[in-house]
């Protein structure tokens, strides 16, 4: 009896002994003929490459389509976004959390400390949550060093991302809001407006490049205060009429600026909470410049209002 070769996904079935021999399957067919040597013979698993286009695809469509309805949307994966998805996700496993990213790279500022220096300095008791995630640190009295910015920020994003509730959709711009009367008459935020980064910054280049949209009962902004979309929700609150004019982020003072943002972290219209320096440009509390502790702790504080806004 020939060997039962592994079949290839039906659609693009070639003709699988053709296939074998020039992808150098092993006679059984089911066992790859694989070899992981360094001396000159290393060999894959063979391949078509319309099977990686439809892995891809397969899963990222999917997604979008099962994500087109989420419980929590998450704007913006700095360390507050990404601090306020790690501990809703861990807290509430039952919900759809998706989390929007403009950058191609997550992180935000979170790569560096300050002026492209790479150690992250975190107040306590912010030190608590590096613990937590088991990020290592120096301890300085009142202040704990990571020894480098990235080693926060891939540690808390990879944890993120291993969580099977939590899904990241990068390159990916929020472009607008979408605001709806509740059932008491008051403007709320529905959901998000989304399309490909690439194509938000390219509105005038070309004409009805329209998006997509993303419904969630609570949004949460973590858009920052600088970069190419910095305050994002902040502006659009403001071009919509739903907040009067921005508060305009203040000079640095780091004792009043990290409390602010902590304690200020909070629902500002009806289904969008507001977290990191993004709600400095709302409400126009001091900048904190490099000390991220604040944006750990309000991005834990966002989760928190987060539940409490879905258990009412
Ligand atoms: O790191 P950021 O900019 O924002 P936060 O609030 O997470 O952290 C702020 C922190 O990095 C500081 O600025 C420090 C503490 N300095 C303070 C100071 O005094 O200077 O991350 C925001 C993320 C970025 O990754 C953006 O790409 C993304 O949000 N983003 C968006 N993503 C999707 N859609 C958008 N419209 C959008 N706008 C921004």
């Amino acid at each position: 009896m020939a060997p039962s070769v592994a079949p290839l996904t039906p659609e693009i079935q070639e003709s699988p002994l053709l296939l074998a021999k020039k992808n150098g399957l092993s006679n059984n067919g089911t066992q790859y003929d694989v070899n992981e040597s360094y001396d000159g013979d290393y060999r894959f698993a063979p391949i078509e490459e319309a099977q990686v286009s439809r892995a891809m695809i397969k899963r990222y469509f999917n997604m979008m389509y099962e994500r087109a309805v989420s419980d929590v949307v998450i704007v913006g994966a700095g360390s507050a976004g990404l601090s306020c998805a790690y501990h809703l996700a861990k807290s509430r496993p039952d919900l759809k959390i998706t989390i929007i990213e403009a950058g191609v790279a997550p992180g935000g500022g979170a790569w560096l400390g300050g002026q492209l220096m790479t150690p992250m300095v975190v107040r306590k008791p912010a030190d608590r949550f590096l613990t937590e995630l088991g990020v290592p640190f120096e301890d300085e009295g009142p202040f704990v060093v990571v020894k480098h910015a990235a080693l926060f920020t891939s540690t808390v994003l990879s944890k993120v991302l291993a969580m099977p509730n939590v899904v990241m959709m990068n390159a990916t711009a929020v472009e607008d809001l979408i605001v709806r009367e509740d059932f008491q008459g008051r403007q709320r935020i529905s959901g998000v407006v989304t399309n490909w980064t690439l194509v938000a910054l390219n509105h005038d280049t070309q004409s009805c490049m329209d998006p997509n949209v993303i419904t969630a009962p609570v949004i949460i902004s973590a858009t920052g205060h600088d970069g190419p979309m910095g305050a994002f929700s902040a502006k659009r609150l403001v071009s919509t009429g739903l907040l009067k004019e921005l508060g305009n982020m203040r000079g640095l003072d780091m004792n009043r600026a990290e409390p602010a943002i902590v304690n200020g972290t909070r629902e500002v219209v009806p289904g969008l909470i507001m977290t990191g320096m993004e709600l400095s440009e709302h409400d126009g509390s001091n900048r904190m410049g490099p000390t991220f502790g604040a944006m750990m702790a309000s991005g834990i504080k966002a989760a928190k209002e987060a539940m409490r806004i879905l258990d009412s």
